[in-house]
């Protein structure tokens, strides 16, 4: 197999000059597969070759079992008490040479691309053996693709990168894409991808029946990569491509349907990863019309994939998107846990609870969703954003890392225990499309790759990875672009917290499609999403004490922390109490003041990340170049609209003016 780089298309984390190190060595990898082609290619253009059995070698790739093991390697494994594990390997200098060990070709493959991010450090001096596990067993991208193009979503839902690089004109495309793609992800360490939108419209429901050839061509593409397909099914499937009269979940019909259709689906996809499934959310049907809970919806569909060992994702984005905004009483940051807790220790083993991070919905700026804690008894796999629907768009420079590592790490008990190791699977919202550059802004895919790294060990440091990403995208990375990179993407994400919705508020922007500011876009619509401003105050009360209860969803520390007005972290004040504009905040200022000086900070920031990138023309590549700047221009004049539009809204309701005068509209 040749190695996939497609032309026209930026090469990402993997361009050529990346594989120097590996490259320009003698490496010994025997056995035949994507290793063998990287090594090959990586040596025919950097001068190294492949070693052959006995001959010396710098680097050694191989599984366990291979025989015979050169002599480095067997001394590395009879050094290793452990056993090394799936998707896991072993890493060692020993007698000169670096060895890499796994049990599995996953776990190869994620060894031979940690030495490629090593580069030249992992052929010097000595190095103890390290034993490399993911944190968790399945890492995985959900595209919210579709076959044809909405006529309001468009072809990829929430995607800023261009069309779908699955599906173009209503057809599969060419899999050059798909592998590199692939090959990407298996560098990042993502190994599974959900390949539709998760709203299954009319076209994308026939991928489950006489459409899955297309998902299989597509599973064809990754599978080299240890990556695993999985598909987004309407609910309603049994109705709307069986001809059933129901999809009642008790009903014998509907179940045989599952069964039979999924055993088709197994029969053409041996390794099919198995469903994910919106369902009695934003439209999409589910088991309420029947009177079914959640868990009957969902073990349904974990039945019919239990003996092949699929595993089926079900979201808990459940909530009343019809609620009526004079309602104080409905609070939709309680629904998931209202909908979801109480059928803790109802669902199969095989069924994951798929829970997005925050209650509301992938805001700035949310407390960790409540639902993570409460259900012990079910496996849960937390959901992130990487497509920046509502931190930017890829228009604005956002890296996330810092953010997820926050999620990732926060602990609900005083045990040790944080929200990554609640989590069975960490999987995202994948920010792709067919773009040149992949994701729209070239920055943004820092996010892709940080994405992997994160799911893959959550406790990496976020700058660490930044540097990873530098250090193979640009490579070689001189210092001024590396010390640019950082100062414009490290404090990113609080930068555009700064210039948009304040202190956890959320929303703020235009409805429909969420780019840009609308202070009460949504504040008198059916979505939940309010912020209650006033003449004396903003903020929602979720208190047990006068609000919704919302804090009342968490254990106890949090439950009182989030409650007590004095407690309560200040980032995240608006989204737990309503609270006056004279009201000073733990950092000392008072609240409207805190929002006009963080909105002209924020705004600030955005230009200085102009000018940081203007002083690199010359020595990043022109093109790339030219693509940042548009976007940063563009960034630059949307944060200074939302500087302009929250300041001069806070100060027309409250009246109060700002301490240093500046000018507000
Ligand atoms: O954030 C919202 C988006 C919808 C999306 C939904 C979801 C796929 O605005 O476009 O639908 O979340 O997560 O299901």
């Amino acid at each position: 197999m040749t190695i996939p780089e497609p032309t026209g298309v930026h090469a990402a984390w993997l361009p050529p000059q990346a594989f120097l190190a590996v490259g320009s060595r003698r490496v010994f990898a025997p056995g035949a597969g994507v290793i063998r082609d990287e090594v090959v290619h990586a040596c025919a253009r950097h001068g190294g070759r492949l070693a052959d059995a006995g001959e010396e070698a710098d680097l050694v790739l191989a599984l366990t079992m291979a025989e015979p093991l050169p002599a480095a390697a067997r001394a590395v494994l009879a050094g290793y008490a452990g056993a090394i594990g799936e998707q896991s390997y072993l890493l060692a200098r020993h007698d000169g040479v670096t060895v890499v060990l796994a049990d599995d070709p996953a776990g190869l493959l994620y060894g031979f691309f940690h030495v490629v991010r090593l580069g030249e450090p992992a052929f010097r001096g000595p190095r103890a053996t390290e034993h490399h596990r993911p944190a968790v067993h399945r890492r995985m991208l959900d595209h919210w693709d579709n076959i044809d193009v909405h006529p309001v979503m468009g072809q990829v839902e929430r995607g800023y990168s261009g069309g779908s690089i699955f599906w173009a004109d209503g057809a599969p495309r060419d899999l050059d894409r798909v592998r590199a793609y692939g090959r990407l992800l298996a560098a990042c360490g993502v190994n599974a991808v959900a390949v539709n939108n998760v709203n299954v419209h009319a076209t994308e429901a026939h991928l489950l029946t006489d459409r899955l050839g297309e998902v299989a061509a597509i599973a064809d593409g990754l599978r080299p990569y240890g990556i695993r397909v999985h598909l987004s099914v309407t609910f309603a499937s049994p109705i709307v491509l069986g001809g059933l009269a129901t999809a009642d979940p008790l009903d014998a019909d509907v179940r045989a349907w599952w069964r039979e259709t999924t055993e088709q689906v197994y029969a053409t996809i041996p390794d099919f990863g198995g469903y994910v499934v919106k369902a009695d959310s934003e439209g999409q049907p589910g088991p309420f019309a029947y009177g079914r809970s959640h868990a009957d919806g969902a073990n349904l569909l974990a039945d019919a994939l239990a003996p092949f060992g699929g595993v089926v994702h079900w979201r808990a984005f459940v909530y009343n998107h019809r609620q009526d905004w004079r309602d104080r009483t409905t609070d939709r940051a309680r629904a998931a846990f209202d909908h979801f807790a109480p059928l803790d220790g109802l669902f199969r083993d095989n069924a994951v609870l798929q829970v997005k991070y925050g209650p509301i919905d992938f805001q700035v700026r949310e407390p960790v969703s409540p639902v993570i804690a409460a259900m012990p008894r079910t496996r849960l796999a937390v959901e992130l954003q990487v497509t920046q629907e509502y931190t930017g768009q890829q228009r604005h420079v956002c890296y996330l890392a810092p953010m997820w590592s926050d999620v990732l790490g926060f602990r609900f008990w005083g045990d040790g225990r944080d929200v990554a190791a609640l989590a069975s699977d960490i999987v995202a919202v994948s920010n792709v499309g067919d773009d040149p550059y992949w994701t729209g802004h070239p920055l943004a895919q820092a996010n892709l790759y940080a994405f992997g790294r994160l799911a893959w060990n959550p406790h990496l440091d976020p700058a660490a990875v930044l540097d990873e990403w530098i250090d193979l995208t640009f490579a070689p990375a001189g210092d001024e672009l590396r010390r640019t990179l950082h100062a414009m993407m490290d404090g990113s994400w609080r930068t555009y917290e700064r210039y948009t919705a304040p202190l956890g508020v959320g929303f703020m922007v235009r409805p429909g499609h969420h780019y840009g500011p609308d202070v009460d876009g949504y504040e008198y619509t059916p979505w939940g999403t309010y912020h209650f401003a006033d003449r004396d105050g903003v903020g929602v009360d979720r208190t047990r004490a006068t609000g919704t209860g919302f804090t009342g969803q968490y254990p106890p520390p949090w439950s009182q922390v989030y409650e007590s007005l004095a407690d309560c972290p200040d980032e995240l004040l608006l989204f737990f109490h309503h609270v006056p504009y004279g009201h000073v905040l733990r950092n000392g200022s008072t609240l409207i003041q805190h929002i006009y000086d963080t909105h002209f900070a924020g705004a600030e920031e955005a230009a200085q990340t102009r000018l940081l990138w203007d002083k690199l023309a010359g020595s990043v590549e022109a093109d790339l170049h030219a693509r940042v700047k548009e976007r940063l221009d563009e960034q630059v004049r949307c944060a200074g609209e939302w500087r302009d539009q929250i300041n001069t809204y806070f100060l027309r309701k409250s009246g109060i003016p700002d301490a240093h005068g500046r000018r507000i509209h």
